[in-house]
This record gives structure tokens, sequence and C-alpha cells, in this order.
């Protein structure tokens, strides 16, 4: 039975955060509609109050009076709710344990190397300011600060990501993972079993952070990934509350 009536639910983001989308596709698959609430990256004023220890750090998912953070305990959150929208929480215990490892790996793997390919180059971080600025709501001069700042800012931490990684090319970095994504899909319709699961959901939405910048054009050159991400884009669209 799914539960009753829908709950007031706020999602805590930065339009840009990779965690945040991941959050985002989860709920898109519950059907759950939510409202988002874009943080400042410098003061998180905008932030409710965290449960103890928890990190001043998006997403955070108020579901009524539960609040949670981080994007993995999020998502299972979601897939343990039901509701009427999308079940992606499998039933067999190995695909389930697996499908959590290729969830952590989204994080642990493909998360760390996409930031060097939204704020690799000049233009790159240029246009990620210019999504982030529009996202959050500033006035036109903090916008402009928001722009100028920001794009200097990420270009720098995204410096900083490469030499933490050992590397010196974002774009054949995040290659890499994409080909090990690929690997685990092959011909399947989703990288665990047969059915859509918090696998699929993390990946794609993590993917869908970059979908305004040239990397997303590459993924789409590639057929094998094209044709998952359309795949779980129409369950995505089906459950999407209006
Ligand atoms: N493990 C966390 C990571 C969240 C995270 O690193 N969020 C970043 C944005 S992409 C953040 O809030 N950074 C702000 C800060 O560290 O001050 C998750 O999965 O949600």
């Amino acid at each position: 039975m799914s539960e009753p009536a829908q709950q007031d639910v706020t999602l805590y983001q930065f339009a840009l955060c990779p965690f945040c989308n991941k959050v985002r596709a989860g709920l898109d698959l519950k059907g759950m509609s939510y409202r988002a609430v874009e943080v400042s990256p410098r003061d998180k004023k905008e932030l409710p109050p965290l449960p103890e220890g928890a990190p001043q750090k998006v997403p955070v998912l108020k579901v009524g009076d539960d609040t949670l953070s981080d994007s993995t305990v999020i998502l299972e959150y979601l897939a343990e709710r039901k509701t009427e929208g999308f079940n992606f929480q499998l039933a067999d215990e190995t695909d389930a344990k697996r499908s959590a490892e290729i969830e952590q790996w989204v994080d642990e793997a493909f998360i760390q190397a996409l930031p060097t390919v939204i704020y690799g180059t000049v233009r790159e971080a240029a246009q990620a300011a210019r999504v982030v600025a529009t996202a959050g709501q500033y006035g036109p001069l903090q916008g402009l600060g928001v722009k100028l700042g920001g794009s200097i800012v990420m270009h720098l931490i995204c410096k900083r990501i490469l030499k933490k990684a050992g590397r010196s090319d974002g774009h054949a970095w995040v290659s890499e993972n994409v080909d090990q994504f690929e690997e685990w899909l092959g011909e399947k319709d989703y990288v665990v079993g047969e059915a859509l699961s918090i696998a699929d959901v993390a990946m794609h939405g993590a993917m869908c952070c970059v979908r305004d910048f040239p990397v997303f054009e590459q993924f789409m050159n590639r057929p094998l990934l094209r044709a998952w991400f359309d795949r779980v884009q129409a369950v995505r669209d089906e459950y999407r509350p209006n």
C-alpha cells in the first residue's frame, strides 16, 4: 500500500552539485513533488537545523519533520518509501548489495572526476558560474560577483582536485570512469540485473548535473550509455509529478 497524502518535501541544494542531482533523480522516480531551495555556498544560511554531527553540506532533504543529509542516505530512504512512484529497491539481496556498491562508486569515482570537466578550462568555469548565479537568488551586482569570483574559485578548486588525484586531464579521467560504467552495463538494460536500481538512479542523477556542458555531448556519443540514459530518463519522465 502506498503512503498517505504527500508530505511537505524540501530539497536544499546547489544547482550544480552532483550529489543533489542524485537526490532529484530519486525524488522524480518516486513521484514526489518537492520545493528546491538554492543554498548560498558561502554561509549556507538557508539550511534548516541539521541532525547532530551532520556536516553543513548539501543535499539536505526535509520530508515532513524528518531532516536527512547525505545523498546515499537519502536515496536509501527514498528507496524504502512506498509511494505511487517507481520502486527502485531490488528484491534480490546479492543484486541489492552490488547496486549499493556501484552507487558508492558513483560518489567516490565518477563524481570526484566530474568537477574537472565542469570547471576545467576558464571557459567551462565561467559557464558553471553562470549556472550558479542564475540558480541562486542574487541581485544583479551580486550575480556579477558570483559570475566573476565564482569562476576563478571554481577553476582553482578544479586544479587542486586534479593535482590531488595525480591527474592532468579531467576529460580523460571522466572518460575512464564512463568506460567502467559501460563495461558493467554491457548489453543489459540497467547496470545491475534487469531492473532499474539505486545504482542507475545515482549515475543518471550525477550525469544530469553536466547536461548543459560540452562533456554531456561526449556522453551522448556513446551508444550504450546513451541508450541506457534515455531508458532511465523515460522512467523518470513517466513518474515525475506534474
Ligand atoms: N557525501 C555527501 C557529500 C556532499 C557534498 O560534498 N556536498 C558538497 C557540494 S557538492 C557541499 O555541500 N560542499 C559544501 C562545503 O563543503 O562547504 C553526499 O553524498 O551528500
